[in-house]
This record gives structure tokens, C-alpha cells and sequence, in this order.
């Protein structure tokens, strides 16, 4: 069975974790958020791919769920004693290894599908990682800030201000002019099953679904497109999605994400059992909808979400 994943970073990342227990002999494709992806001291860093690649290749700091286990911040002490920051973002010694490579990679011609490729040679993900695109796309966030409007990188409004200022608007700078990686729409052409894993759906499914050709590859795809709630009980398991749901005017529930993605593009979502009374709402909406537990908190469990996942694909198939 060949699966597409379009996944942000942690959300996503766990996700795929239990999806490969749940169906070891599957060929998964993931299709990884680069709207993240932030230039400092020079470097490129793409947080999210860089949070699937470690997640699956064991080297993942499992508490924070993103960076590397066994951390340790030389160089961002020695960059602050300089005066050089932004201190505000956390990049680690081994983490800083892997900017290093990718961005000397870049340098010299390689696009960042073939650097990914690279980097997943030494962590061996066991899925196929592929930026949703090789071109520069950053999403920006229209804050209010010191009562005027400006805009700040998605980093600098999650991280730096971690989202506690009105945000206006979400916007993937970039995206209209961005062409899908090699590989994306092949592997959503060629798909049994396509799946939305409980990511960020306005920064990390929205932006990769902002990339022309990959939303309408996947309606058109005529395979079953199933999505699972990153809202449980009306807020984010982790993070802040819902502030960034609020600036796209969306509400933060679970009925509320299904039907900002609506009927075109998803056939089955599920929602975590305390929601289950949101499942007519979803139903009505054209959206096939089924109540089981979400949390994601062994691999055990998250294997068995993916494989109510998949059984919700085969009768919606
Ligand atoms: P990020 O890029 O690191 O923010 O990660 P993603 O975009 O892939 O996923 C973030 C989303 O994952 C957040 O909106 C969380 O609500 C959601 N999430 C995290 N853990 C869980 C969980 O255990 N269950 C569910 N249903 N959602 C989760
Ligand atoms: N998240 C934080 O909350 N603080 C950090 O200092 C931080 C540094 C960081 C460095 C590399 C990397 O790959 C991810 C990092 N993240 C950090 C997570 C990153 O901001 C994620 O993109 C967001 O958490 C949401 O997607
Ligand atoms: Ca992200």
C-alpha cells in the first residue's frame, strides 16, 4: 500500500511514528512543511522536516519533541558573547551539524529535495521524506505589536513572542510562485491512501496545501483522503493552533478544522472521543466522521489512531 503524509513537525512527525508500526510493509511518502524553515547566522534551518527526520531515526530530544536528544549550546553561547543573536531561538551543537551540511549542500547547487535525501541517508527515517517544495517559501504572521501592524516571520510570532499578540493574518510568503518538490504530485498521483495526521492546519497542512498543484493533486488524486483532528476537547493537545485557527477565522474545534478543509478535499476525519458530538456536524458537511481516541501517547496507542485511520479510508474508499 503506498500512503502520502503532508506533515508539519511534531504533530505530524509522531504521527508517522505509530502509521509505521500500524503498517510496517507500507511504502509512506511524507510531504514535510518547509514554511518554518528560518535563516540564521547564515544557516538554513528547516525545523520541520528536520523534527520528522530525527523523530524516526531515533534522534529526537523526546520530551520537547523537537532538536536533538543529548543537546548541548556551545556555539549559541559563544554566538551571544559575540553580541550575535537572535538568542531567543534555541539551535543546539548537533542540531547546528545538520544546518551546516544542508546549507553548505545548497551552496553548491543541490536543491533541497536532494540535501533531505542526503540528511535521511544517515538517520533513515524509513519513509520518503520530500520538502512540499524546493523553492523559498516563509510563512509570515500579521501581529499587532506596540499597537502598530507588522509582519513577523512564524518563528519570531510562535517562539520569541510565543503567540500571545493578536495575529491578523497568516501568510506563506512565497507559496503562489512555489512549484511543488520532484516527487510530490507523483507520489499523491500514485497514492492508495492519503492522509492528514494531526498537524497544524493553517502553518504546516495549510501552508504545504498553499503550494499550487498539491491541493488540487490530492482532490483529483480519487483516493480516500483522511484527516485526524490535531483539536481535542476544543483546544490544541500542544502548541497554539488555535491562535493561529482565530486569524484565519476558523474556531477551534474539531468539526470546525474539518469543515475549514472541507468536503472537497476530505472524505474521512476523525475526532478524539470527548468530541464525539461534533460528528453530525462533520457528517453534514459531506465528511465521513468516526469518534476514537487521539491522544498520541505511546506508540502504541498513535499505531492504533492509524489504523482506525486507514479502516476509516477503506469504507469511505
Ligand atoms: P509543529 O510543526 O511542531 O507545530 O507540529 P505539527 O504541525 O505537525 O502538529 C502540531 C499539532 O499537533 C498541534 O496543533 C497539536 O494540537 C497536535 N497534537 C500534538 N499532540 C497531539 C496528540 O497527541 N493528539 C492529537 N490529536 N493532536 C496532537
Ligand atoms: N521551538 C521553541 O519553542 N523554541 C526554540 O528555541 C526552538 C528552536 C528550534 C530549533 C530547531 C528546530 O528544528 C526547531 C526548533 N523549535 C523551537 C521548534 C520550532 O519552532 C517549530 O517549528 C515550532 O515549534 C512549530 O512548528
Ligand atoms: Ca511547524
Amino acid at each position: 500500500m503506498r500512503i502520502v503524509v503532508l506533515a508539519g513537525g511534531i504533530g505530524g512527525a509522531r504521527f508517522l511514528r505509530g502509521l509505521k508500526a500500524a503498517a510496517p510493509e507500507a511504502e509512506i511518502t511524507v510531504v514535510g512543511n518547509t514554511g518554518d524553515d528560518i535563516h540564521l547566522f547564515g544557516l538554513k534551518v528547516c525545523p520541520d522536516l528536520d523534527t520528522v527526520m530525527y523523530t524516526l531515526g531515533g534522534g529526537i530530544h523526546e520530551e520537547q519533541g523537537w532538536g536533538r536528544a543529548e543537546e548541548t549550546f556551545a556555539v549559541k553561547e559563544e554566538l551571544a558573547a559575540y553580541g550575535v543573536g537572535p538568542e531567543w531561538f534555541g539551535l543546539g551543537d548537533r542540531d547546528f551539524a545538520t544546518h551546516i551540511v544542508r546549507t553548505q549542500m545548497i551552496g553548491a547547487g543541490y536543491p533541497l529535495s536532494a540535501v533531505t535525501e542526503a540528511l535521511c541517508a544517515r538517520w533513515q527515517p524509513g519513509v520518503r521524506l520530500i520538502p512540499m517544495s524546493d523553492d523559498r517559501v516563509e510563512t509570515h504572521v500579521l501581529v499587532e505589536l506596540d499597537g502598530e501592524r507588522k509582519a513577523v516571520h512564524f518563528q519570531e510570532y510562535w517562539v520569541r513572542l510565543r503567540a500571545s499578540v493578536p495575529a491578523h493574518a497568516v501568510v506563506p510568503v512565497g507559496a503562489e510562485g512555489a512549484k511543488p518538490a520532484p516527487g510530490v504530485l507523483e507520489a499523491i498521483g500514485e497514492a492508495d491512501v492519503i492522509l492528514f495526521p494531526p498537524s497544524n492546519p493553517v502553518v504546516s497542512i495549510g501552508t504545504i496545501l498553499a503550494v499550487p498543484g498539491i491541493r488540487e493533486a490530492i482532490a483529483d488524486a480519487g483516493v480516500p483522503v483522511v484527516g485526524l483532528s490535531p483539536i481535542v476537547g476544543d483546544a490544541p493537545v500542544r502548541g497554539m493552533a488555535d491562535k493561529v485557527l482565530a486569524a484565519v477565522g476558523v474556531e477551534s474545534t474539531a468539526a470546525a478544522v474539518a469543515t475549514h478543509y472541507g468536503s472537497g478535499l476530505l472524505d474521512g476525519w476523525l475526532v478524539d472521543t470527548v468530541d464525539a458530538a461534533a460528528a453530525p456536524e462533520v457528517e453534514a458537511a459531506g465528511i465521513r466522521c468516526r469518534a476514537v481516541p487521539l491522544l498520541m501517547e505511546s506508540v502504541e496507542a498513535t499505531a492504533q489512531m492509524a489504523r482506525e485511520a486507514l479502516a476509516l479510508a477503506e469504507e469511505v474508499r
